[in-house]
Order: C-alpha cells, then sequence, then structure tokens
C-alpha cells in the first residue's frame, strides 16, 4: 500500500510558532548565513527558512584563522562569533521577505543587557519571523556558555520576555545527564518560548593533525566546537529528552546535529523535531543539500507510507 503514494502526495511544510514553513529543512546558524549574498542564497534554495549568523551589538571580525577544520566525520571550529552586527541582519529583513519563507534571526548578545536591548530593537522589524536566542555559544574566550548556567538563563529570559514582541526560541547546548536536561526543561517551562533548538556544537573538543604533532585550529590552543556526524547520537538524545520533557506545550523541537541526508533527518523528527537545521552538511556542500535532503526524506516518507511528518513526528517506540 505505502508505495501507492506519490511523492507529489508528501509534504514537509511544518509550522514554527504558528508559522509556516514550507519545508522541515533549513539552515543552521553559523555555516554560510553571515552575509547578504549568502542569506539570498539561501533564500532562492530549498531551504524551508533563512537563519541569520548568530548576531552582536556591534560588527565583529571573530577569532583568527584557521578557526574551522572540516575532517571526514565531521568539523571543529572555534569562529569567535565573526558577524555584521545585528542592523544589517535587521536590514535585510524586508528584501529576504520576497522569498516565500520565514526569515528567523539567531542573536547572541556579547553580554546579558546586549542580549535584551537587540531584541528590543527588532521589535521594529515587521519581516523577522522569529529570534533565536543562542544560549550556546561555546567559542567567545573567557565567556561560559549560558545554557549552562540554569540560573542565569532564567534570569536572561525572564529580561527578554518583558521586551519581546516576537516569538522566542533558544538554541540550547548539548547536555548530557539527565538531571541537566530536567532544569534546564524546567526554566523553559516558566516561559512562552516558542521553540527549543538541539543542539548547538559539543563544546570545547580537541582534534590533532599527527603529522604535525598539532592542533589544527589557532584560538584556544585549539579546543573548539564539534559538529557532523560524531554528534547525531548526543542531539538526537537532547531533541527526544526536550521533547518528551516539553511536549505538553505548544514548544516546537528543532533538531540539529549530524544532519546529512534524508535518513539522519528522519531520525530526528522520529525523536521529536518539528523541523531540522543543516550545519556541517551545508558547510561542506552549500544551498543544494536542502534539495538533496528534502528529495531523499520524501523516498523514505513514501517507501513507510507518510504523508506528512505528523504521522511520524515523537513516534519512536521503546522496546
Ligand atoms: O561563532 C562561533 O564560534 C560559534 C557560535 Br556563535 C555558536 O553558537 N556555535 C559554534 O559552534 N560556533
Amino acid at each position: 500500500m505505502s508505495n501507492d503514494i506519490s511523492l507529489n502526495d508528501i509534504s514537509l511544510s511544518t509550522k514554527i510558532a504558528g508559522i509556516a514553513l514550507p519545508s522541515c529543512i533549513y539552515n543552521a546558524s553559523g555555516p554560510l548565513c553571515s552575509t547578504a549574498d549568502e542569506l539570498h542564497a539561501i533564500g532562492k534554495s530549498a531551504s524551508g527558512a533563512i537563519l541569520s549568523k548568530s548576531a552582536t551589538l556591534a560588527k565583529r571580525a571573530g577569532n583568527p584563522s584557521p578557526r574551522y577544520i572540516d575532517t571526514k566525520w565531521g568539523s571543529i571550529n572555534s569562529m569567535g562569533l565573526p558577524n555584521e552586527g545585528y542592523e544589517l541582519y535587521a536590514n535585510l529583513s524586508n528584501e529576504l521577505n520576497a522569498y516565500d519563507k520565514p526569515y528567523f534571526m539567531s542573536v547572541s548578545g556579547m553580554s546579558f543587557d546586549e542580549n535584551v536591548t537587540i531584541i528590543k530593537e527588532l521589535a521594529n522589524f515587521e519581516h523577522i519571523s522569529a529570534i533565536e536566542l543562542n544560549l550556546s555559544c561555546p567559542n567567545v574566550p573567557g565567556k561560559p556558555q549560558a545554557g549552562y548556567d540554569f540560573e542565569q538563563s532564567r534570569s536572561l529570559l525572564e529580561a527578554v520576555f518583558a521586551v519581546a514582541t516576537k516569538p522566542i526560541g533558544v538554541k540550547l547546548p548539548p547536555y548530557f545527564d539527565m538531571p541537566h536536561f530536567e532544569m534546564m526543561a524546567s526554566v523553559l517551562n516558566d516561559f512562552p518560548i516558542a521553540f527549543a533548538t538541539c543542539i548547538n556544537s559539543i563544546g570545547n573538543g580537541l582534534v590533532i593533525d599527527t603529522s604535525l604533532e598539532s592542533v589544527v585550529i589557532k584560538p584556544k590552543h585549539g579546543f573548539g566546537g564539534i559538529g557532523g556526524d560524531f554528534i547525531k547520537p548526543t542531539a538526537l538524545a537532547n531533541v527526544r529528552k526536550f521533547y518528551t520533557l516539553l511536549s505538553d506545550k505548544k514548544l516546537a523541537i528543532i533538531g540539529c546535529g549530524g544532519i546529512k541526508n534524508g535518513m539522519d533527518a528522519f531520525e530526528h523528527i522520529l525523536c521529536g523535531a518539528s523541523a531540522v537545521q543543516i550545519g556541517t552538511h551545508f558547510m561542506r556542500e552549500g544551498t543544494p543539500c536542502f534539495k538533496t535532503i528534502e528529495n531523499e526524506l520524501k523516498s523514505i516518507m513514501k517507501e513507510k507510507g507518510y504523508h506528512s511528518i505528523d504521522d511520524f513526528k515523537g513516534k519512536l517506540k521503546d522496546i
């Protein structure tokens, strides 16, 4: 029976915070989303949304290079938040509205007050659909990841929601211990969070070049965020755990981590993701990856007899 479904009858559309996305597959904040040209390229592609690089108040050059290395199994980066400053990303919202998909801005202020200031300012931009507040940048020397400090996260969310007029989601770091999932979930449950993106890179890994007997990136003595294949099991665990802990709310979980084909996307959705973001693989393949993953996911759904992602979202079985 299942094979009787035509690929044309399969939809990957989804909703985040009530906002319609034509496809549940889009870019992660970070790779290839820092300039106007890059954001327009995402607009023209099959990506289901356009998400900006994390923005700070002022333009930043970021950390010294080399600061991003691709390996067989994934990536290590210590970019250090290079970005054009939030105004550029906000001002682009009008022209990016020409594409038939929402524009999300990632915000990662250098301080508590910076986050509040930026989010207050973004109220003036009609065509920014939602904000992904980055609680998890691992690469600014001397700055801890906010998402690992539950009280600090709570205070920041209190301040942000006091000024926010748009849907606000959070980009979380990976958690590895059951009590930590529960502590962050109990913070998030106290706010009208629109979505939680799980996960940012696994912070402070180390990749080594054995022939040179050295680290491979320059900042922080070679320590950097790990992305790609190796982080998929951690990403799936975080999607699954937050989906279970937060599923009584209207909050969408967005899966990010180790997705390079349709089956990886299928796994994230099965764990509870309403959409998936592509990071390391997008950096490698560029914008054609969105269409390729879309076609692969649709073929898997056809094979399994599913018409929409709601047919299997979150339905991972225990044995
Ligand atoms: O710019 C970065 O170094 C960076 C950021 Br803001 C982030 O959220 N995650 C990451 O792996 N790198």
